[in-house]
């Protein structure tokens, strides 16, 4: 191509840029556009938040989630290492100094109280889809919450459970990785079956994740839950005066990985939420984290960091991105982002 007409080209692009950029992007929804997995422990509001019907697989119960929480309603993700996984139709954009995500519970503080209530503390983990798939198959990384700095020496990471499954509504029993074994209590008001129904064919369920220290105590025969400071769901109510609670806000910024350590991460494909308690708060039952939902608090923001996918450890991979940064085929056509650059084709 002659000089002059590389020029003329670059200048279109940019052009291409801008203005195909702009109007693209106010088409993101900040709401979840789906539920990829629903795995909750076994707890007393499992198969019926939501409900399990006969011939209900995985999928559906995904699906099932991904339409109540449409309708802006909750699911339960049952005791310690119960999960969901979700994404938006577009990846979360990690705004320098700005929190990224609000996820939603239903925690609530108790009467004329500030500091405690229900608090059933969920942590969140978030991941890139590295290698192009558009499934959540790729590394994971923890956002850090307040305990791992106000609780030194108490969170226990790699904390593994395994629920076993004995027998039509027989309490489920548990044993874990610190000689730790125990019952899952059923009570008096839910009389269904605890564990998932749809998984109750493979007889165990086992999950690993950080494991919070417990958060209840007993006041004038109440139990009452210590909020934690920041960083997890379904931990304070999700609004305070009118506003979206900040403590119910997650920052990219937290992510570590493995080892605990800090990550840069320039945006997100993937979150997870998992219940990170393992703790029986007498007549109220197992602590279990509820979901209701999440938002990009800036769907606009467009990943500036793009460069940053072809840094991963999959090196002999290449992701291409749209210029409102949604993964697209390797032979799309168009303005397309891939290894930091842009193509034209
Ligand atoms: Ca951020
Ligand atoms: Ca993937
Ligand atoms: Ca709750």
């Amino acid at each position: 191509m002659r000089r002059h007409n590389y020029y003329l080209l670059t200048l279109v692009v940019l052009a291409f840029v801008v203005i195909t950029g702009a109007s693209a992007q106010s088409l993101n929804t900040p709401y979840i556009k789906e539920v990829y997995e629903y795995v909750p422990a076994p707890g007393q509001f499992i198969n019926t938040m939501p409900e399990w019907e006969e011939g209900d697989d995985a999928a559906a119960m995904a699906r099932k989630c991904q339409e109540i929480l449409a309708d802006e309603g909750m699911i339960c993700l049952g005791g310690f290492g119960g999960y969901v996984t979700f994404g938006f139709d577009h990846p979360v954009v990690n705004v320098p100094g700005a929190y990224d995500l609000f996820i939603k519970g239903n925690a609530f503080a108790a009467t004329d109280k500030t500091d405690c209530g229900s608090s059933e503390p969920g942590i969140v983990m978030v991941s890139r889809d590295d290698n192009g798939n558009g499934l959540p198959d790729d590394k994971w990384y923890e956002l850090s919450g307040s305990a791992d700095t106000d609780s030194i020496g108490k969170v226990v990471y790699n904390y593994q459970i395994t629920y076993t499954f004995i027998g039509d509504k027989k309490p489920v029993t548990w044993t874990d990785n610190h000689g730790g074994k125990g019952v899952m209590p059923r009570n008096a008001y839910h009389s269904q079956e605890y564990f998932p129904a749809w998984l109750t064919d493979q007889r165990s369920l086992s999950f690993t994740g950080t494991l919070l220290p417990n958060n209840i105590y007993v006041d004038n025969g109440n139990f009452l839950m210590r909020f934690l400071r920041y960083g997890y769901v379904d931990n304070k109510p999700n609004i305070v005066d009118g506003n979206i609670n900040q403590a119910c806000c997650f920052n990219i910024d937290w992510a570590v990985d493995a080892d605990r350590q800090p990550v840069k991460l320039s945006h997100v494909d993937f979150v997870r939420v998992y219940c990170a308690m393992n703790q029986i708060n007498g007549l109220l039952g197992e602590t279990s984290t509820e979901f209701a939902g999440a938002e990009d608090l800036h769907p606009s923001a467009v990943p500036t960091g793009i460069t940053d996918l072809w840094q991963s450890d999959n090196r002999h991979r290449r992701a291409y991105y749209d210029l409102t940064g949604r993964k697209v085929s390797e032979n799309a056509s168009g303005v397309i982002i891939s290894n930091g650059r842009l193509l034209v084709r």
